[in-house]
């Protein structure tokens, strides 16, 4: 890509801009297979898996450069898994005696989740010549990633931080980033041909994909180090929500005590995160995250099995073929 004037870079969503390659990723990247990435970028498989080639920097920055806490906490999904949610569940479970007025003055009515949960690749380690400071961060740290197990700094698989990985039904997940493909697209852009992305998914080319690889590494984790790595399903939260709450509450070791529960305290944090109220919060129908994504498109149905409306008997056959004889084996089902 040629080097945009910085009038067309301001002009272009961060998301979209990529020609700010570090040495390292100049090098890097002729080495590696290549496919077109979903949006506009590029994907490079990498220690098998597809990333697209900002992220690709990002990832390689943060395993150099982040220095994992015991006490932090690092929410993974694969793109379109629940992100969004699991960020805003977490961060009022956390500060919930910062903010007892939850119906008030809390940050999750103002701000999107995005924004009060920093993802590893997306907002701090995005730019090449800058190392952010993250020792001032109050603690526990709170961080989100889309990063692969294998791909991960080190010092967040030797330190005793906890990983909470959140996944979704294969049908949905794809659905979800077919939809949000499409928004976040340059304008001038076509469509994209549902038959191709859902020929590009079952191949494993997607963001961070394959996806059956992503949920394996992090299953295999939380099977061997239950203490370490929790692992959710989305459609298990849509249906008990305030159960999952309180054994993320404690797994994380911030366990809800029997008065907050009488108090209705699980009851108004399930509530403020969920999908209704958070998508009609008048923060999340305008403004950006500041990747430069519209903060509306995190939140389209947030529904389960909205695949429906989506995909053909014949894909449907296909995708749970492929993801019985990829997943079914090691106890994972959908
Ligand atoms: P990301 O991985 O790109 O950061 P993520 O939040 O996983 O974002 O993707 C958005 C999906 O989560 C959307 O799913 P859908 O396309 O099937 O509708 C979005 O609606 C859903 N979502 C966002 N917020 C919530 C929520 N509070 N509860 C449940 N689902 C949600």
């Amino acid at each position: 890509m040629a080097k945009l004037s910085d009038h067309e870079s301001s002009l272009v969503p961060k998301y979209l801009q990529e020609d700010d390659l570090s040495q390292e990723c100049k090098e890097l990247i002729p080495t590696l297979p290549l496919e077109k990435g979903w949006i506009s970028t590029n994907f490079h498989q990498y220690q098998g898996f597809w990333i697209s080639t900002m992220f690709l920097q990002a990832t390689l920055s943060c395993q150099k450069h982040f220095q994992a806490l015991d006490t932090d906490i690092l929410l993974v999904t694969t793109p379109k898994s629940g992100t969004t949610w699991l960020k805003a569940l977490t961060f009022a479970l956390l500060n919930r005696n910062k903010y007892p007025n939850i119906h008030n003055n809390h940050p999750l009515l103002t701000t999107n989740p995005h924004v009060l949960v920093p993802f590893l690749e997306v907002d701090i380690y995005y730019d090449k010549d800058f190392v952010p400071d993250l020792k001032t961060l109050s603690l526990p740290r709170l961080f989100s990633t889309h990063i692969p197990y294998v791909l991960l700094p080190n010092s967040i698989k030797e330190s005793s931080c906890k990983v909470v990985y959140l996944c979704r039904d294969p049908k949905d997940t794809f659905a979800s980033l077919w939809h949000f493909s499409n928004k976040v697209r340059p304008q001038c852009s076509e469509p994209l041909p549902l038959e191709e992305s859902f020929e590009k998914f079952c191949r494993g080319v997607c963001l961070f994909g394959p996806f059956w690889e992503h949920v394996l590494e992090y299953w295999k984790e939380s099977l061997e180090k239950p203490g370490k790595v929790m692992f959710l399903k989305y459609e298990e939260m849509k249906v008990k929500p305030n159960f999952y709450l309180k054994k993320l509450a404690e797994f994380l070791g911030y366990p809800f005590s029997k008065e907050e529960e009488s108090e209705g305290v699980v009851d108004a944090i399930v509530n403020l995160s969920s999908f209704e109220k958070l998508s009609n919060l008048e923060v999340n129908k305008t403004g950006k995250v500041g990747f430069g994504v519209e903060n509306k498109d995190y939140f389209r149905r947030g529904q389960v099995g909205d695949w429906k409306n989506l995909l053909t008997v014949e894909m449907v056959e296909q995708l749970n073929t492929i993801v019985e004889e990829k997943l079914g084996k090691h106890g994972l089902n959908f």
